[in-house]
């Protein structure tokens, strides 16, 4: 294949020329906010936007990287803030990094041997997920957190494991205005 780029707006994340627009709205990931009330009464009005991600899209084989933008937009359900599901790579074995480019915010991660880590992201930081390591972030400001991730392009992402543990063992909740760490009460280890 030939050698390519594409253009990052980095005020915004839009990448012009993307192969891929997603976008995950509440009703796509219900289950994964502590607070069931508050999910219920959020859907009765709307359904919200939580994130959404550009993609440049390359072969799904081994040795090609994938480039993409993340976008969680502001806001909470109940006391917890937007965030994304979350995955392990369903090869266990591939890394990925994450260069956040606008925004506040939280990287929690952990592995199947019950580490567990959070990161602050802020416009600049370089984070590095290594394998076996399953990644989730978290937008704790009152703007969108815009982050440029790379990771191979045969990882795969696994969802399941994260259901079956019933999310992260961290979670990250206002209290009094203010971001806090909190240990999840129905975390299972694998
Ligand atoms: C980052 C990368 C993507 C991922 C996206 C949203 O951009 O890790 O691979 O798809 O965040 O996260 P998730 O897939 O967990 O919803
Ligand atoms: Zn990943």
């Amino acid at each position: 294949m030939e050698p390519f780029s594409r253009t990052v707006d980095l005020a915004t994340g839009k990448i012009s020329g993307a192969s891929n627009h997603w976008v995950r709205h509440l009703s796509e990931m219900r289950d994964m906010y502590q607070d069931q009330g508050a999910v219920a009464e959020i859907l009765r009005a709307g359904d919200p936007l939580i994130y959404e991600v550009y993609e440049i899209a390359v072969p799904e084989e081994e040795g090609q990287l994938i480039q993409c933008v993340t976008i969680i937009h502001p806001g909470r359900v109940g006391s917890e803030y937007y965030m994304t599901k979350g995955h392990y790579h369903k090869k266990r074995d591939r890394a990925e990094v994450y260069l956040c480019l606008s925004g506040q915010g939280y990287l929690l991660l952990q592995t199947e041997e019950g580490a567990s880590q959070a990161m602050e992201l802020e416009p600049g930081t370089a984070a590095y997920v290594p394998p076996h390591w399953a990644h989730r972030t978290v937008n704790v400001g009152d703007r969108p957190l815009v982050f440029y991730g790379v990771y191979p392009a045969d990882a795969g992402h696994d969802y399941e494991a994260i259901e079956e543990q019933h999310g992260f063992s961290l979670m990250v909740c206002e209290r009094g205005g203010r971001p806090a760490l909190e240990k999840n009460p129905h975390f299972k280890r694998r």
